[in-house]
């Protein structure tokens, strides 16, 4: 849906009809892309899809108009990709292991313990850029910018100090990992996007999740959970993509301001990340809840889930996810 717009349509009525004969053989034509996002609008990521959008309206002359939609106001998180692949939408921002079901290797960001800082998150990025471009041109997207939320840590409603205290709890998730998470801890995998949680958590339809501070500062999450754990598991990402058809159907210049306006928008993104991980966790103290690093036995056992789950992931995305691990490694 290709929403076409004739620029300046009150100053060409004022002008004289031959004037209008002129122009109109040289018409200049204006696009709009809505750009669905997942994310409540005051978040950092959607903060930063805003500013890449404003980047672009004002770098093609407003040829080009990106409106972004967040909050899962456009489409739900879970159906911004296939709205883009099939031009429901011609841009849209993802979170991308939330596709480890499609393919394995979209689940690089959150093996357990693999990258669990920001310097590692951008180098298993740049590690595994090349071959997550070429996977989303396969199906029909082109792949703009990516930014890492912060490191995911446990939320539960009392306190937990191994993982014999998580059995029969309601655990929000949101990926494959974040699943195959709950199900080895023994507890009960409810998968919900981040725009409906704090609804979840007050019904009592989950009890816990592993996320960032920054999701439960923006979902409010002391009104109903007590605890957070540090254990920084690891660091998923966002996305940013483009209908393949819509991209290829771009001029150079247009093209040319976009690649600049997203890599402005990833160095922002990642430096937005990083102040919002002090930040936020310093609100949920502020607010109420008991916030710490896991305690020894807790992280002992998770991290014998992280060696268990990179086994198995590595067991399924093959050849190239070994590639992209051994070429993040290489990079230590
Ligand atoms: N927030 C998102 C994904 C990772 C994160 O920190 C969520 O909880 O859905």
């Amino acid at each position: 849906m290709l929403n076409h717009v004739y620029n300046s349509v009150n100053f060409r009525l004022a002008l004289s009809s031959a004037a209008i004969v002129a122009l109109s053989t040289t018409a200049v034509w204006a696009e709009r892309w809505d750009m669905p996002m997942a994310y409540s609008a005051s978040n950092f990521h959607s903060v930063t899809g805003t500013k890449f959008a404003q980047c672009v309206t004002t770098g093609t002359g407003g040829d080009l108009e990106i409106v972004t939609h967040p909050g899962g106001s456009l489409f739900k998180g879970n159906e911004i990709k296939r709205a883009v692949q099939t031009g429901q939408a011609l841009i849209g921002e993802r979170l991308l292991s939330a596709h480890q079901n499609e393919n394995v290797l979209f689940g690089i960001d959150s093996i357990p313990f693999l990258a669990t800082s920001f310097d590692d998150a951008e180098k298993l990025w740049e590690a595994a850029k090349p071959e997550m471009s070429a996977l989303m041109q396969t199906q029909g997207l082109h792949l703009l910018y990516s930014v890492p939320w912060p490191p995911q840590g446990l939320y539960f409603k009392k306190e937990v100090n191994e993982v014999a205290d998580m059995e029969g709890i309601k655990f929000r998730s949101y990926n494959t990992a974040t699943a195959r998470i709950a199900e080895l801890a023994g507890m009960i995998p409810v998968q919900i996007e981040a725009a409906e949680i704090s609804q979840a958590f007050a019904t009592g339809v989950a009890e816990s999740m592993i996320s960032s501070g920054s999701t439960g500062y923006d979902r409010k999450v002391w009104e109903s959970l007590t605890h957070f754990y540090a254990v920084d598991a690891w660091l998923p990402r966002n996305y940013v993509f483009v209908n393949a058809d819509a991209w290829n159907g771009l001029s150079e210049s247009h093209r040319n301001v976009i690649n600049g306006c997203a890599d402005l928008a990833e160095y922002a993104g990642v430096s937005r990340s990083q102040e919002y991980t002090g930040f936020t966790l310093s609100e949920l103290a502020k607010n109420g809840m008991v916030v710490g690093r896991a305690g020894d036995k807790l992280q002992r056992e998770l991290h014998e889930f992280g060696v268990k789950m990179t086994d198995e992931w590595l067991a399924a995305a093959g050849k190239s996810g070994a590639e992209i691990v051994d070429s993040f490694n290489s990079m230590q």
